[in-house]
C-alpha cells in the first residue's frame, strides 16, 4: 500500500481505536455476548467436522484470516475459499492461491453469485470427502464447516452449494436458505444444509467469529471498509477518504478516461451539470423511474468525476496533504454526481461517502486486492 494511503487507513483505525479506548468496555463493540458463545460452539465443533472451509475476504485474504482457526488446531487441512472473487479481480487472486499452495493449504478464488465457480468449490470439497471416505460403505456421511469473519459470504455460500449440490430431485424442491445480508452478524446460529448425496455431504452455515483482541490499526480499518465490521464506530466519511486514497493510488481510474465530461459520448443521459437545489432534485425525482438504468448512468457519472479530478490533479498525491485536498474536491464533484442536494450542508459529504462506501462495496468501482502478498 502506498505511503499516503496507509496514512488515511491509520486515520480510521486509530479513530476507531480512539472510541473503544473512550467506552472503556472490556470487550470491543464487535465482540458481543452471541459472538462470544458462537466461538465457544465453534471450538467444540471443529474437532467434529471433516472438512473445514474457511471463507475469506479475497480483497484482504490476510487480513481476513479466521483468528478462531489458527488458535485451534483441527485435523482436517482447511480449504482457504477466497469468497467475493468478483470483487477483488481473477487475475489479482491468481498470485494469492499459489501463495496459500505454496504454504501447504487448499486454496481458490470464489464468487457466490456465480455457478461454474461454485461447483469448482463444491468439487475441492468433494475431492478432500473422497479422500476420507476411503473405501467405507456408501452410507458416509462427511460434514463441512464453512468458517470465517463476518460478512465474507459464508451465508451465500452455504446457500450457493445446497443449490448447485448434487441432491435428489424431492430434495431440491424443499431447499433452505440462510439469511444473506451485506450487515456483519446477521447469522446467529448453526445451520446444517445438504450438498451431496452418496455420500451425504451436509455443510455447516455458522456465525462470523472475529478475535476479541483489538487488530492493528490497518487491518481494523481494512475489516470496518470491507464490510467486516460495522460502519457505526467511525464516520463514512473517513472510511469513504480511505476509500478515495486507495482509488488515486491505484490503476483503476484510468480505465473511465472515456467517461469523462471531456468525453462526451451522449453518455450522461440527462445528468445535470450544476448543483440541484433540493426542490429541483425532487422534481427530478418524481420523473425518474428508478430502473438499474439509472444505477447505470449515476455508476458512470461518478466514475468520469473521479477520473477527471484524479487526471486534473496537479499536486502530489505522495504527499498527505495533496492527496487531502484531492479527496476534498472529489467530494465536491461527486456531490453533484451523486444527486446530492446542496441544501444538505454539512451533511453532503457524508451521504457523498455512505453512496460511495455502497458502489464500492458492490464492486462498481473496480478491482481492489488491498492487502500486499508477503
Ligand atoms: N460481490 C459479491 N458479494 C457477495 C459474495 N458473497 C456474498 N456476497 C455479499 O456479501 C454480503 C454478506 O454475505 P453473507 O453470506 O451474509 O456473509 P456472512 O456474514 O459471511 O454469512 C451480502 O451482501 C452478500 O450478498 C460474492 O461472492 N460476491
Ligand atoms: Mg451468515
Amino acid at each position: 500500500m502506498a505511503a499516503t494511503t496507509t496514512h488515511f487507513a491509520r486515520q480510521v483505525g486509530t479513530a476507531v481505536k480512539e472510541k473503544i479506548g473512550r467506552i472503556k468496555r472490556v470487550q470491543p463493540p464487535w465482540y458481543t455476548s452471541l459472538m462470544a458463545a458462537a466461538s465457544r460452539a465453534l471450538v467444540e465443533r471443529l474437532p467434529l467436522v471433516d472438512v473445514i472451509v474457511e471463507v475469506r475476504d479475497a480483497r484482504i485474504p490476510l487480513s481476513s484470516e479466521c483468528e478462531l482457526l489458527r488458535n485451534n488446531l483441527c485435523s482436517a487441512r482447511p480449504i482457504i475459499a477466497l469468497n467475493k472473487e468478483d470483487l477483488a479481480g481473477r487475475s489479482g487472486l491468481q498470485g494469492w492461491t499459489h501463495y496459500f499452495r505454496a504454504t501447504n493449504c487448499i486454496s481458490c478464488g470464489v464468487d457466490a453469485h456465480n455457478k461454474e465457480s461454485i461447483k469448482q468449490l463444491l468439487g475441492l470439497i468433494q475431492r478432500q470427502v473422497r479422500e476420507l471416505r476411503g473405501t467405507s460403505q456408501a452410507n458416509y456421511t462427511a460434514t463441512v464447516m464453512l468458517i470465517g469473519i463476518p460478512n465474507v459470504g459464508k451465508s451465500a455460500l452455504a446457500n450457493a452449494l445446497h443449490q448447485v449440490g448434487r441432491i435428489s430431485a424431492a430434495e431440491k424442491g424443499k431447499l433452505r436458505h440462510a439469511k444473506v445480508s451485506p450487515e456483519p452478524g446477521e447469522t446467529k446460529d448453526i445451520r446444517s444444509f445438504k450438498i451431496g448425496s452418496h455420500p451425504n455431504i451436509f455443510v455447516l452455515d455458522t456465525p462470523g467469529v472475529l478475535s476479541h483482541d483489538v487488530p492493528d490499526v490497518e487491518v481494523l480499518s481494512k475489516l470496518i471498509l470491507t464490510g467486516a465490521i460495522e460502519d457505526i464506530l467511525v464516520g463514512r466519511k473517513e472510511i469513504a477518504e480511505y476509500f478515495l486514497a486507495i482509488l488515486n493510488s491505484s490503476d483503476q481510474y484510468k480505465k473511465w478516461a472515456k467517461l469523462s465530461s471531456d468525453n462526451t459520448d451522449g453518455i450522461y443521459h440527462g445528468t445535470p451539470t450544476g448543483c440541484l437545489t433540493f426542490s429541483e432534485f425532487q422534481g427530478k425525482k418524481k420523473k425518474q423511474i428508478p430502473t438499474d438504468h439509472t444505477q447505470d448512468d449515476i455508476v458512470r457519472h461518478v466514475r468520469g468525476r473521479l477520473f477527471e479530478t484524479v487526471t486534473s490533479f496537479d499536486g502530489n498525491i505522495s504527499y498527505e496533504d495533496e492527496m487531502g485536498t484531492l479527496i476534498t474536491r472529489q467530494f465536491t464533484a461527486l456531490q453533484e454526481a451523486f444527486h446530492v442536494s446542496a441544501e444538505c450542508g454539512e451533511d453532503a459529504h457524508v451521504k457523498v461517502a455512505g453512496k460511495l462506501l455502497n458502489l464500492f462495496r458492490t464492486g462498481r468501482l473496480g478491482h481492489y486486492i488491498l492487502d500486499h502478498l508477503p
